[in-house]
């Protein structure tokens, strides 16, 4: 039987609060690590950049004439359109140590852009452009990977990017 005019306790169990400490800890940690990540490792979500018509984007520049545009200065943009069930161009090749941007959309349904041994992931949507910038400082070839289900040809959606030696 409880006293009557004991004021009810709101006290948490003891080992609740154990985890509430740890739950504190890890959510701490986690901000921690996105932090240094964006901001000292110059990781970049992939981002929506532009919208585009998918059903007219093919005949609309810069993707009526998809591939690389060197900018200068060991920059260069690849613009890119998914379809089922290829990459256009199929394959790039760039000298090593150059830095290329990736515009990449789709003119059908949606698809992935994985840019093996990157960190480079991308989902590709219609009517939006996906985009991000890797430099590439190692010679060697990287496998272009759909890594979204797109349809019966969706195992041999793939691209090549070569990363030649000779560049700088
Ligand atoms: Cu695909």
């Amino acid at each position: 039987m409880t006293d009557a005019s004991e004021t009810p306790s709101f006290e948490a169990d003891p080992y609740e609060k154990r985890w509430i400490v740890v739950s504190l800890i890890l959510l701490s940690a986690f901000m921690i690590t996105v932090t240094i990540a964006g901001f000292a490792l110059g990781f970049q979500v992939p981002g929506a950049e532009s919208r585009v018509d998918p059903r007219t984007v093919a005949d609309t520049a810069p993707w009526n004439e998809p591939g690389l545009r060197d900018l200068g200065n060991n920059e260069y943009a690849a613009y890119i359109i998914s379809q089922r069930f290829a990459f256009i161009p199929p394959t790039l090749t760039v000298p090593a140590g150059s830095s290329v941007t990736f515009y990449v959309t789709s003119i059908d349904v949606q698809h992935g852009f994985l840019l093996s041994d990157t960190n480079v992931n991308m989902q590709v949507v219609p009517g939006e452009v996906s985009t991000l910038t890797v430099e590439f400082d190692e010679p060697g070839t990287h496998d272009i990977i759909c890594n979204e289900f797109c349809g019966t040809g969706h195992a041999a959606m793939a691209g090549k990017l070569i990363v030649e030696a000779g560049g700088e």
